[in-house]
């Protein structure tokens, strides 16, 4: 890939995106093109037609959506759906019309069924029912995908779907009404420890079981995956194990330093029993994770500190 290629990090504010700028600008890309949201609405069709039209992209990572955690999925199910199609077809469409030479789109493990055999293969998709708790979110990304497929047979174009499982790191969302797990965990687990609490409240049984992708991992698979010469397809990117929330718990309160007990609350929703990702299509073409739970954790628990909390909040050296 010419390392002048007018690359469009769609989402550059974004725990993903804002990876992909850090991942293309090491590799010495130098014309990375971003848009915040207020320059340009991905939802709004006309304005992106008219940033394709004006704007000679060469490539396109689509990282732009709305995301959050269990609660936020089930509770604002059409603000996901709504947001992430009207994304999608805009953007998609909009890439193909001016001629883009590659589209990388980024969807989720929640898009497999609730039930398919683990670890779950890129051929499960659309086998049986989805997770009710986050099904909006998911017909909304397997669309994306469907998108990228239709494409590609009808126009000749080339659209790659990766299909990350649950990320974490840097720039993560710690709102604990909209986030995912790990950035809860650690932000309550802080909290609890700053305050002298005996208990860390977790949601669920803690039995539900999950893989993590540190994001510097997906943003170099995307990067492998632009430079390789796949035109399109759907892939899975994740470590290949998971772990139970209970000790994706145990882990954060070491990292931390927590030293109170665990309570869950099995009032809140559990979700899917497990989703752990079959990596082997990837991995056959060359890439492999390469960031160990723990050691990414600790790194992303340092950025917590410098972006969430300040000096004299915190009382921790970061
Ligand atoms: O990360 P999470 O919100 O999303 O929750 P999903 C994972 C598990 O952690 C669930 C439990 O069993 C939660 O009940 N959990 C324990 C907590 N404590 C907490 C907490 O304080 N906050 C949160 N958020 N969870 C999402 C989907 O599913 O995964 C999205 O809703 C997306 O669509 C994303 O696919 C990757 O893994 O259940």
């Amino acid at each position: 890939m010419n390392k002048h290629a007018r690359i469009f990090v769609a989402g550059h504010r974004g725990m993903v995106g804002s990876a992909l700028v850090r991942r293309l600008g090491a590799a010495g890309y130098d014309n990375i093109v971003t848009r915040t949201k207020a320059r340009l609405d991905l939802t709004d069709q006309q304005a992106v037609n008219r940033f394709f039209e004006e704007d000679q992209i060469d490539v396109v990572f689509l990282a732009a959506a709305r995301v959050g955690g269990i609660l936020a999925n089930s509770t604002m199910p059409a603000s996901f759906i709504y947001e992430n199609l009207a994304i999608e077809t805009n953007v998609i469409h909009a890439a193909c019309r001016s001629n883009v030479s590659k589209l990388v789109f980024f969807g989720s493990s929640c898009i497999y069924p609730k039930s398919c055999p683990q670890p779950i293969r890129e051929e499960y998709l659309l086998q049986s029912a989805l997770e009710p708790t986050n099904e909006a979110y998911a017909i909304a990304k397997i669309a994306g995908l469907k998108m990228c497929e239709a494409y590609n047979r009808q126009y000749g174009t080339h659209f790659v779907s990766l299909m990350p499982t649950n990320l974490y790191g840097p720039n993560d969302n710690y709102d604990l009404t909209s986030s995912h797990v790990l950035p809860a965990l650690i932000r309550k687990a802080h909290e609890a420890k700053l305050r002298g609490d005996a208990t860390l409240p977790v949601w669920g049984t803690g039995s539900p079981r999950r893989e993590f992708l540190h994001v510097d991992d997906l943003a170099d698979a995307a990067a492998f995956v632009m430079e390789s010469s796949v035109n399109d397809g759907v892939f899975n990117v994740g470590v290949g194990h998971d772990l139970t929330i209970r000790e994706l718990a145990q882990m954060v309160c070491r990292v931390v330093g927590f030293e109170g007990a665990l309570v869950f609350d099995a009032a809140k929703p559990d979700g899917t029993p497990r989703k752990l990702l079959d990596v082997s299509k990837l991995e056959g073409m060359g890439w492999k994770a390469s960031i160990a739970l723990e050691e990414g954790m600790r790194a992303t628990y340092r950025d917590f500190l410098d972006r969430c909390a300040s000096a004299q909040e915190t009382g921790v050296a970061a």
